[in-house]
């Protein structure tokens, strides 16, 4: 059965905010948490994921966790390992001794962010290319992909890790063409994610069927993903003001972009 109550986390971040848009209507009645208010919604919880007691209590009794949550840019390694690496802990800590049943975590492309994008004929990324974190911010994702997989054989929680594209309303730039992930399309990644049976830990690319696709999205449409985006209908103007892709740009050589050379930094 598919469930119900999702304790949603990072509500107040733009992932979370198209979310909380787009998973009701999938009938998940959504439990909202982050480290700052979330607009609009005044029984969110405002947690930060370093106070175990306040997770354990957030979790308890949900059927799945969405976690959104963390920093999702680059920041010094001190920053990340608290709020990435430290908290994705505490959560799992949290959902094993509440006996939830399941996480769908927001794992990233820069945990593979090194591997060089395919050019021509070079065949899609496998799901299981080996990773090649591009920042502190890649490594933490790594982490938290091996930390599913050690919920799931140690302690038997199921985890979808989705290494996320780029999910924003639009692409922004000429990589992002082959990265990008339609809204409506993570909501359908993310419903398919919540209900396949027996995922264990199961990791997939999340993003639409983009004509321009460096990856395989086969492990994510053996959940039940169907994919119905194709970020091709903004190419035209993308690639007029921007050129396509520079095969002799160090910023285009690998599918983290701009992350394996000078990364966007987190804010705050
Ligand atoms: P965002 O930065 O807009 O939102 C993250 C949210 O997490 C923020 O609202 C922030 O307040 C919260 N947060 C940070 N530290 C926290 C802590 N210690 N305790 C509680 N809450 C905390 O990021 P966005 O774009 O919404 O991404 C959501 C998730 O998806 C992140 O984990 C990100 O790494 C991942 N992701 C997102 C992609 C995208 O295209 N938006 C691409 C790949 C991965
Ligand atoms: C990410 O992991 C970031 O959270 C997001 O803001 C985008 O920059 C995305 O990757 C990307 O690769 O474009």
């Amino acid at each position: 059965p598919a469930p119900r109550t999702v304790l949603l986390t990072g509500a107040a971040g733009g992932l979370g905010t198209l979310m909380r848009d787009l998973l009701p209507a999938y009938g998940y009645r959504l439990r909202l948490l982050d480290l700052r208010p979330v607009e609009g919604e005044p029984d969110a919880l405002t947690v930060d994921l370093a106070d175990r007691a306040a997770l354990r209590e957030a979790v308890r009794g949900v059927d799945a966790v969405l976690h959104l949550a963390g920093i999702s840019l680059e920041s010094s390694f001190d920053k990340i390992l608290k709020a990435n690496i430290e908290g994705t802990y505490h959560l799992y800590e949290a959902v094993r001794e509440e006996g939830v049943e399941r996480v769908v975590l927001a794992s990233s492309n820069h945990a593979v962010g090194f591997t060089p994008r395919p050019v021509g004929a070079d065949p899609l990324i496998p799901v299981d290319a080996p990773r090649r974190p591009d920042t502190y911010y890649g490594l933490s994702k790594s982490f938290g992909e091996d930390l599913a997989q050690f919920y799931w054989d140690k302690h038997g929680v199921q985890t979808v890790s989705v290494r996320i594209g780029a999910c924003f309303a639009e692409p922004v730039d000429v990589r992002m063409l082959s990265v990008w992930m339609s809204p409506d399309d993570g909501a359908r990644l993310f419903h398919a994610a919540l209900t396949a049976p027996d995922v264990g830990h199961t990791v997939v690319y999340g993003s639409s069927a983009n004509t321009r696709l460096w990856w395989d999205l086969e492990p994510a449409r053996a959940l039940g993903y169907e994919p119905r985006d194709d970020s091709e209908r903004f190419a035209a103007k993308l690639v007029a003001e921007q050129g396509e892709l520079d095969p002799a740009n160090p910023d285009h050589a690998h599918l983290g972009g701009r992350f394996c050379t000078n990364p966007p930094v987190w804010p705050y």
